[in-house]
């Protein structure tokens, strides 16, 4: 079993519904299933500010999949939720993002883990701490406590 930080995130068509129609869609695949589950959080977006609020989440799930494989199912999730890739960092109907897989660092074209964002962004950081600990340790870059 691998355990698993997965960020979700949407600022469109009604964002509650979709990250949380996103949590219960990974809780359903027979591989994996959502050990922890933060609170939902409305924030400000971060890069093109001419765009809504956000609704960002983190979840920890244990799953059998291994990482390339699971990046396939979420990006099937967010095509589900009608996901259009316009443009980078532009408003998203579902964003699902692999955070931490284990302690493994992977550095290939369509998967970098941990995600190379994620210890600058508050919207990733304090869901993540809401469901580990101060002294939660991040692979390749530390303690969570470091970068809050
Ligand atoms: N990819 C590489 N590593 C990973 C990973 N660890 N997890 C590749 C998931 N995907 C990964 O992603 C582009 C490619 O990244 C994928 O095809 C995958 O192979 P994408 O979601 O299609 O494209 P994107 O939206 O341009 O990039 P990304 O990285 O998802 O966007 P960000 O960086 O997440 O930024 N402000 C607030 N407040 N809240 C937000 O949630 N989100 C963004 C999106 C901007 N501002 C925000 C928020
Ligand atoms: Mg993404």
């Amino acid at each position: 079993m691998n355990t698993v930080y997965i960020a979700l995130g949407s600022n469109q068509n009604n964002p509650v519904y979709h990250v949380e129609k996103g949590i219960r869609q990974i809780n359903h695949l027979s591989q994996t299933k959502v050990l922890k589950k933060s609170s939902l959080y409305t924030t400000k977006p971060i890069g093109p500010q001419n765009q809504p609020d956000f609704i960002n989440a983190v979840i920890k799930v244990s799953t059998n999949n291994n990482p390339v494989e699971l990046l396939d199912i979420l990006q099937e999730i967010e095509q589900q939720h009608n996901r259009k890739r316009v443009k980078r960092w532009g408003p998203r109907t579902l964003d699902l993002d692999i955070l931490i897989f284990n302690e493994l660092e992977i550095n290939e074209d369509r998967l970098t883990i941990p995600h190379p964002e994620m210890i600058k962004r508050d919207f990733v950081l304090i869901p993540l701490l809401e469901i580990t600990h101060y002294d939660f340790f991040i692979p390749k870059y530390g303690k969570i406590k470091k970068f809050l």
